[in-house]
């Protein structure tokens, strides 16, 4: 057992056609924990801060506004080889060549609107994690 956590985002794309309810019982269907989760809108400078990885990329400006141009549902996943697991429950970055099983093959429209996000290794999802939940309110929430 590698018990993990990982982050997700339900992002505008998904939130705005009303799949968030969808996309949660997805989660909790593939056994995974949601442990927390809140409803925020993130400003362009918390979105660049976020993707800052992808700063250099010829995307990155369309990618910041999408990301900011509505609300999203942030989590923090729980579960063995949790990292793994929701990547592999939500499909490949393009959408259009997502199985229709996984999140992204039922919600996704393309590669810039796929429907959620999640970390790609739990060094990065500590750091995700950190990012949208503080310390002490992961600890007032969870004890
Ligand atoms: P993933 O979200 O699958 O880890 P990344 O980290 O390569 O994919 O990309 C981060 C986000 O940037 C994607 N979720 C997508 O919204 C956007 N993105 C990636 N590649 C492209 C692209 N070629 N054109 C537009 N947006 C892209």
């Amino acid at each position: 057992m590698t018990m993990q956590r990982t982050f997700s985002i339900i992002k505008p794309d998904a939130f705005a056609k009303g799949a968030i309810g969808d996309i949660l019982r997805m989660i909790e269907a593939s056994g995974l924990k949601i442990i927390a989760t809140k409803t925020l809108r993130m400003t362009k400078s918390q979105a660049e801060g976020f993707y800052a990885v992808h700063k250099e990329r010829s995307f990155f400006g369309e990618l910041v506004t999408f990301m900011s141009s509505g609300p999203v549902v942030v989590s923090v996943l729980e579960g063995d080889n949790a990292v793994l697991r929701y990547r592999d429950l939500m499909g490949p970055t393009d959408s259009t060549k997502a199985a229709p099983n996984t999140i992204r093959g039922t919600h996704g429209t393309n590669i810039e609107r796929n429907a959620v996000h999640g970390s790609d290794s739990p060094e990065n999802a500590v750091i995700e994690i950190n990012y949208f939940f503080p310390e002490s309110e992961l600890r007032a929430l969870l004890g």
